[in-house]
Parts: C-alpha cells; structure tokens; sequence
C-alpha cells in the first residue's frame, strides 16, 4: 500500500492509523500547489480529485475520502481495534464521528486556509468552528476518546483536524476536554512516529 500525503493536512489521520494498525506502507509526498509527487509525477494523473489522501492498494487500485480510507485500514488489522465490528451499532456511531469530524470540524476549520479571506470574513467561521470544537468537547467529558475508552481512526482524524488551529491562533485552552484529548493523542507512540516521519 502507498499513502499519497501531504505533510499535516488530514492525510496525516490516516498515516496516525497505518501506523496504529500496524500495517505495511509505503508514503510518497505530495505538493498540493504543484500537484507533483515526490518523485516527479502528476498527482492529478494518480487522483483526479487532486487531494490527499489517496491510499493505493496492493491491486494498484486507488482509495480516496478519509472517511473510507479510515475504515478499509482499520478494517486490514481489526486486531487493532480502530474500529468496531461492521454491522453493530458501534460502527454505526464511529461512522457519525467519521461524519461529523468530516463535514462538520474539517470543513469548518479547512475553510479558514483560505487566503483571499479577509480577517472580518474568517470570523464567522472561527465561531462556527468554535461551535463545532465545543459539541466535541461536551461529548468528550469523561471520556479518552470518541468512542470511549478505545482509540479509534476518528480519533486520528479529528486530532490531525484540531492540530490546525494552531495555525489560525486559536486557542484550545478552554475546551478542557479536546485539550486533554490532544495531549493522550499526541502521547501516543504512532501518532509521534507519523508526525516525526512527516517533517522529513
Ligand atoms: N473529501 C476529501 C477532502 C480531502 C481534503 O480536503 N484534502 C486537502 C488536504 S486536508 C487537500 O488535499 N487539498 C488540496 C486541494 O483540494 O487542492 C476527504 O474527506 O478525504
């Protein structure tokens, strides 16, 4: 398998859960302003949608959208527990995090890379987004994780999304519950291991 990434955008959620699976991978980087590889060729050609991440499976066929990548990975070692058994209800709720993190918290926080935006219109989207890191930080109150007690891939999704708000000068402070889940995330040797991997 080989995951097209760029360094700290979300593709790094599923670099997090490559390495959480214990799987065998090849990464190759990509340029999202050049859609060029590391290696010299045409992202576009690979992925047509021209974003990260792209996983490329062992039959040479191409993975696209967090949302399946995360599950087909966790789905590779399900002795990893990344997600819970197709066809519980659990699925059902890890699907709603995958959702939710998704088209709620990366959109919102995604939206704010924009630089023809000017600071007046990037604060709606700031409250929005504060909105949306609230909802987790409520859901998270006594809790490690998303699901509970166990990490999962929207685990790493959501940390890879949080990690951006650092970027926007805001501040995760006083969400008490995302901060001390940003901190078990970042502890976590795979998570170290896939951010250390991606600086180089
Ligand atoms: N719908 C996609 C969105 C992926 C996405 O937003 N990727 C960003 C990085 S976080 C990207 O590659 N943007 C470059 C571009 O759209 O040109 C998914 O959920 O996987």
């Amino acid at each position: 398998m080989k995951l097209y990434f760029a360094p700290s955008a979300c593709s790094l959620a599923q670099h997090i859960a490559l390495r959480e699976a214990g799987l065998k991978f090849d990464l190759e980087k990509v340029d999202l302003g050049s859609k060029k590889t590391a290696s010299g060729k045409d992202f576009t050609a690979i992925n047509p949608k021209g974003y990260v991440p792209a996983l490329e499976l062992e039959d040479g066929s191409l993975l696209t959208e967090n949302a399946a990548i995360a599950q087909y990975i966790a789905d590779k070692n399900p002795d990893a527990r990344l997600a819970p058994a197709n066809g519980t209800i659990e699925r059902y709720r890890l699907q709603e995090w995958l959702g939710y993190v998704g088209t709620e918290v990366h959109k919102a926080l995604g939206a704010l890379f924009d630089r023809s935006l000017t600071d007046a219109q990037k604060a709606p989207l700031v409250e929005r987004a504060g909105k949306r890191i609230q909802f987790v930080d409520d859901a998270l109150a006594g809790k490690s994780f998303l699901m509970g007690e166990q990490f999962t891939v929207a685990d790493a999704y959501l940390f890879t999304c949080l990690r951006w708000t650092h970027y926007f000068s805001m501040d995760l402070s006083g969400y008490k519950n995302v901060s001390a889940f940003m901190g078990r995330v970042g502890e976590r040797p795979a998570v170290k291991a896939a951010l250390e991997a991606e600086k180089g």
